[in-house]
């Protein structure tokens, strides 16, 4: 361990990642430590389903808890260098801080637990993603550090940022959330009438499923449309399209529905198929959509925001080894059969401070470079045309 820790030492960084399957060299593992459970807000019930033992809770999660988490989190980042991947880690801020802006203030910050939904690594650049959480608005900070270090380290590494939203009341649909129905959540995604309005440019960055060229972005309660309009602006030379899944009461970032293992092999969550006409991309460039396998779990651990399904939301090593969390023995079966050699890890105490083992992580660098994975283009799922 300790010579592995020290024979990266003195390394220069080099910012590069196009996809989430390519060999992993370098990446960020968060840390749980002063998380919070913020307080509502316009889109933050949007997460909280109507059974969950956190409604009407807020402040910092019990310490025992972080320190559980804060486990799983170091043993995730001993063994990723254990397999020789460089991990750096976030510097969390005191979370228990109110945020105050011109626009809007709120009781609590969230955490540094999952840097997957604010950094969007393409390529040599790194984009924090412009939020649509009141309680996310100063997350990047955890993040800073790191950043900076890499602006140093890499001549040519793209420190990038979004516009920053106001996050107004006019940013949100006034009483989206009140009193809904479960079916009235999944018609509302079918109809893709989310929370957000298309006022400011708002997404997080775990929305947008990274393949080469083509960067596919699910229209849901954290990421709208002119996000995918600024990113198509923003990354001219690549393809931005607009996926949705109309199985999922509670759309919140692609990775527990739509996960790519290997150039050609995507697993998709059986409750939340793509539809038919956004499947037509895959089917004409020979890639295939499997059905991801059903969680073991019946319920998510306590105080969680996100469903059973981080059964699916791993961490793809290279295009033959995968880490999954330890207890879903369904989904380590699957990907045995699918030809991954699986890594089991236990991270089931990391889940409630912002999901599983993707979620957990971001990319610094993987090798390979940006791929043409799609040059047949259908028109149903492509933001320019
Ligand atoms: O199924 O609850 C969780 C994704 C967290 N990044 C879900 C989605």
């Amino acid at each position: 361990m300790n010579t592995s820790v020290n024979a990266q030492e003195g390394s220069t960084t080099k910012v590069s990642s196009w996809n989430d399957f390519d060999p992993l060299k370098h990446v960020i593992v968060g840390r749980a430590d002063h998380t919070c459970i913020p307080p509502n807000e316009p889109c933050s019930e949007a997460k909280v389903p109507e059974d969950s033992d956190m409604r009407g809770m807020w402040g910092p999660r019990p310490l025992e808890t972080v320190e559980k988490a804060n486990e799983q989190l170091d043993k995730l980042a001993a063994i990723l260098s254990e397999l020789g991947v460089k991990v750096d880690r976030p510097t969390p801020l005191q979370w228990n801080q109110a945020v105050i802006t011109p626009d809007f203030q709120t009781g609590s910050m969230f955490g540094c637990m999952p840097p997957r939904d604010v950094l969007l690594t393409v390529g040599n650049e790194i984009l924090l993603a412009a939020m649509s959480f009141r309680c996310r608005y100063f997350e990047y900070l955890a993040y800073e550090p790191l950043l900076s270090r890499y602006f140093d380290e890499d001549p040519d590494f793209r420190w990038e940022q979004a516009p920053r939203p106001r996050l107004s009341d006019a940013s949100y649909k006034a009483g989206y959330f009140d009193e809904i129905t479960e079916a009235e959540r999944l018609k509302r995604t079918a109809e893709l009438n989310f929370v957000t309005n298309e006022r400011e440019i708002l997404f997080d960055a775990a929305d947008i499923c990274r393949m080469g060229k083509d960067l596919f972005c699910q229209h849901g309660l954290t990421t709208n449309r002119r996000a995918m309009e600024w990113l198509q602006r923003h990354f001219p030379d690549l393809r931005i399209h607009a996926v949705n899944f109309p199985g999922d009461p509670y759309p919140i970032h692609i990775d527990a529905t739509f996960v790519p293992l290997r150039p050609g092999l995507i697993i998709n969550n059986p409750d939340r198929p793509l539809p038919d006409k956004q499947r037509a991309i895959f089917n004409d460039n020979d890639w295939e959509i499997v059905d991801a396998a059903r969680p073991v779990h019946n319920s998510p651990p306590p105080l969680c925001y996100s469903s059973v399904w981080l059964s699916m939301n791993c961490l793809v090593v290279d295009h033959k080894t995968v880490i999954v969390e330890a207890s879903e023995t369904r989904q380590m079966d699957q990907m045995d059969k699918l030809g991954m050699n699986v890594i089991p890890i236990d991270f089931r105490d990391a889940y409630p401070f912002g999901g599983g083992l993707h979620c957990a992580t971001a990319d610094v660098c993987r090798e390979g470079g940006c791929e043409d994975y799609f040059p047949k283009q259908t028109r149903y799922t492509q933001i320019k045309h």
